[in-house]
């Protein structure tokens, strides 16, 4: 696509309610969006990192220093920019997934929405709707944790999640499955907080039937999740250790994961996104779509990609209202436990342009020309 400029718009969006994890407690987004505006096309992308380096090393600010740095630049100076070259050409420049995978959706979006294919017909969606769980913060008590889920289950939630830690593991899901039983889809989520001394703890967790445990152990700790998973019954699903599909394939090798959580921007982009879920198909290995407290611009995304075939667990694509009093975009309702995935030109919505002029904290505007 031609490009003349780009728009870093930074926006603050206060979350519905403060949602508490193993690695701290967000109160309300930060983000970064990326527009790009061409003669013939413009395209919306969300980058996902979060205020503080406590999920990934990346964070905010240093995506927005990166790509002004670093990423345009060097776009820039191609003679054209096509999504399907951005990963590749962005490799030289070392980590920062999540920076890259912002700019390439903003990219993709404005070539889709320039030749009127959504994102998850090019992605290879294989439904309209998909079916979407809820990721539950640490609460203040067993009884504040119960009354959270049973809303979410009222609104049809089709799967929980639960954060734990060291101390918020056991009691909150034998709490959980007395309450609801054993019908309902449970799974939990430590986010890096045990270590492999830890494993008797964890499992303590198997006559609960999970789903899954989602990366109890550090993200460089493969070998560790290889030893829990072959000492527990519950499947082990990692989150932050896959960066990329040879990741996958290698933490899929080496035994340490039987089902995996994609997220584009964790692996660099929608398209090695796709990769991971090819990768995990072919190795009969189960994956979901994760979240990171997205807009509806984000969340757009998400649904086109767990529109894909193996996407066969229910994902963290959660309706609007479980983050945002007022979403960017047109809200995402539930509808039976389930959300649709957006049929338009590229990711197929667009911010409404009074939301975003009210929630935005800073524009830098960028001059293609001037890049270089
Ligand atoms: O580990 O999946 C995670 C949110 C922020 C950072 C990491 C994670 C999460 C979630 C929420 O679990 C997912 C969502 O609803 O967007
Ligand atoms: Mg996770």
């Amino acid at each position: 696509m031609k490009i003349e400029t780009v728009e870093l718009v930074r926006i603050a969006m206060p979350l519905v309610a403060p949602f508490r994890t193993s690695f701290g407690t967000q109160f309300e987004r930060d983000i970064l969006l990326v527009h790009v505006v061409g003669p013939e096309a413009e395209g919306w992308g969300e980058c996902v990192a979060l205020t503080d380096p406590l999920y990934s090393p990346e964070y905010v600010e240093g995506a927005q220093a990166l790509m002004r740095r670093f990423i345009l630049p060097r776009l820039a100076s191609l003679p054209e920019v096509r999504a399907q070259q951005i990963g590749e050409v962005l490799s030289v420049i070392k980590g920062n997934p999540m920076a890259k995978a912002a700019v390439e959706m903003a990219v993709l979006d404005a070539e889709l929405s320039g030749c009127g294919v959504s994102l998850g017909s090019h992605l290879g969606a294989v439904r309209e709707s998909v079916a979407c769980g809820v990721s539950v913060g640490i609460a203040g008590s067993i009884p504040e944790l119960l009354e959270i889920v049973a809303s979410y289950l009222d609104e049809g939630y089709v799967r929980i999640k639960l954060k734990i830690e060291p101390g918020w593991d056991f009691e909150p899901v034998r709490a959980v499955r007395e309450r609801f039983g054993e019908e309902i889809l449970l799974q939990v989520d430590a986010n890096c907080a045990y270590g492999i001394a830890d494993s008797r703890q964890l499992a303590r967790l198997d006559p609960f039937d999970l789903l899954l445990i989602e990366q109890p152990f550090d993200e460089g700790d493969i070998a560790g999740h290889a030893a829990l998973a072959r000492l527990i019954e519950t499947p082990v699903c990692l989150d932050e250790s896959i960066t990329s599909a040879r990741s996958a394939a290698d933490a899929i090798a080496r035994g340490a994961c039987s089902i995996v959580n994609i997220k584009a921007g964790r692996v660099g982009g929608y398209l090695e996104a796709r990769r991971v879920h090819d990768v995990c198909a072919a190795h009969g290995v189960a994956v979901w779509c994760g979240g990171m407290l997205e807009t509806g611009l984000g969340r757009a995304a998400n649904l086109a990609l767990a529109a894909l075939p193996n996407f066969t667990l229910p994902g963290d694509t959660s309706a609007s209202d479980r983050y945002w009093r007022q979403d960017l975009t047109a809200p995402f309702v539930l509808d039976d436990g389930h959300l649709p995935v957006p049929q338009g030109p590229g990711i197929g919505l667009r911010p409404d342009p009074e939301v975003l002029a009210e929630v935005t904290t800073s524009v830098e505007t960028l001059v293609w020309s001037e890049l270089d």
